[in-house]
């Protein structure tokens, strides 16, 4: 059975999206697709070369006939209406992070869900499927360096556009560590604080960078994670878990090291396409599988977008206030409880 699938925002992800179903993986044909800019709907078709129709907005693509999953993968606020359109439709939804800007946005998501009675939707938490993050946990859950204890990681991107605000520091980029750490550590994050270094001069007029955040879990671990979007040198990221009884760090990505013009170096990647490549290879594919051998999406679910958020909200407030702010999440619904979580 070949999943065919409408793809809502035909921008930089959605094409790479949109390139890896169509070229990459199996089981999936893109059928349909629409963008707010209906001439980068049309270019996508063309690029692709793809037998899709083009529609004018979400709700006309969601409630075609030939549509059994939807890709969210418009700008962030345009997120929730899609996904609750979705749902009311019945359709299968893998959306981009973040699932809705707001807890409330997640949460009224999460009840719609329920309420259909089986699980639609996933959310495009892509590093639970990178293979360094998924080694890392194999090595936690096996207590290979006893109980965590702190976690010092960094988020860094080269450049940001001028669109790009202090809070999107946390809704759209910390929000992947938000996700993938809690994961990492089967805990809860407890509190957070949010630390403004010396300004980059390259950061531009309106944006406060780089940002350190410090998230507590209920058990204790204290992580420090820094956020930097004008590093220049590259897409950086970097974790490592320091246990009551060793230390284990995210792997490089692996590169040719070269020996020349007296340096001992290797390259560093650029852009946020290439860096994750290989996971969001295996979450689409695992995405696809799931549906095919249990009717049910399996990956990070609406609740996992909720947690996400709601951990985002928290230090937003943080960012604002200074201070140590409180992460108060509801109690996780048993509809949730048994969802199998991805491995490579
Ligand atoms: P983009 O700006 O390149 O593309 C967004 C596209 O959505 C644009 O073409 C825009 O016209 C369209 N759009 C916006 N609102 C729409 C609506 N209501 N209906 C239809 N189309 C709409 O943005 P980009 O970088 O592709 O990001 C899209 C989403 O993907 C964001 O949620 C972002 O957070 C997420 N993302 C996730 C990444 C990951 O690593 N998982 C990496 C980059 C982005
Ligand atoms: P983008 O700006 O390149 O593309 C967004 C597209 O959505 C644009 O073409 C825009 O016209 C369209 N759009 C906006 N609102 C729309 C609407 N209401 N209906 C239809 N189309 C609409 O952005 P992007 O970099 O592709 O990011 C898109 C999403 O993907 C964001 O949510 C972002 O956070 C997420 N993202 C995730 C990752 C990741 O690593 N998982 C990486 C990049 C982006
Ligand atoms: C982008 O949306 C992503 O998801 C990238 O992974 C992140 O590094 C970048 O800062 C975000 O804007």
């Amino acid at each position: 059975m070949t999943l065919k699938i409408g793809v809502i925002g035909t921008g930089a992800i959605g094409r790479e999206h949109i390139n890896r179903i169509t070229k990459k993986l199996a089981g999936g044909e893109i059928v349909a697709v629409t963008d707010v800019n209906q001439e980068s709907a049309r270019t996508t078709v063309e690029q692709f070369n793809l037998n899709a129709g083009i529609f004018p907005d979400d709700k006309s693509l969601i409630a075609d006939g030939n549509v059994d999953a939807v890709f969210v993968t418009s700008w962030g606020p345009a997120h929730e209406e899609s996904v609750l359109a979705a749902i009311e439709a019945g359709k299968y939804v893998f959306c981009e992070k973040p699932l809705a800007t707001t807890a409330e946005g997640c949460m009224r998501i999460v009840e719609a869900e329920m309420k259909h009675g089986k699980r639609l939707v996933q959310v495009g938490f892509m590093r639970r499927y990178d293979s360094g993050y998924v080694q890392l946990k194999e090595l936690l859950d096996a207590n290979f360096i006893g109980d965590p204890l702190m976690i010092h990681c960094a988020h860094r991107n080269p450049e940001v556009g001028t669109t790009y605000s202090t809070d999107m520091a946390i809704s759209d980029t910390l929000i992947h560590e938000i996700d993938v750490l809690h994961w990492l550590v089967n805990d809860d994050y407890k509190s957070v604080q949010v630390l403004f270094p010396k300004r980059n001069r390259y950061a531009h007029e309106n944006l406060r960078d780089p940002q350190v955040v410090i998230l507590e879990t209920k058990s204790g671990i204290v992580i420090n994670a820094e956020i930097s979007v004008n590093c220049k040198y590259g897409y950086d990221i970097q974790c490592e878990v320091v246990g009551e009884e060793g230390i284990v760090k995210l792997p490089e990505v692996a590169t040719v090291p070269f020996r020349k013009n007296a340096t001992l170096g290797s390259q560093i990647l650029m852009d946020w396409k290439k860096r994750f490549v290989d996971a969001y290879d295996v979450e689409l594919q695992h995405f696809m599988d799931s549906i095919k051998e249990t009717g049910e999406p399996n990956g990070p679910t609406a609740w996992d977008g909720y947690i996400a958020q709601v951990t985002a909200d928290a230090c937003i407030k943080a960012q604002n206030s200074g201070v140590k702010e409180e992460i108060v999440l509801q109690e996780q619904p048993s509809f949730y409880k048994d969802n199998v979580q991805p491995t490579n």
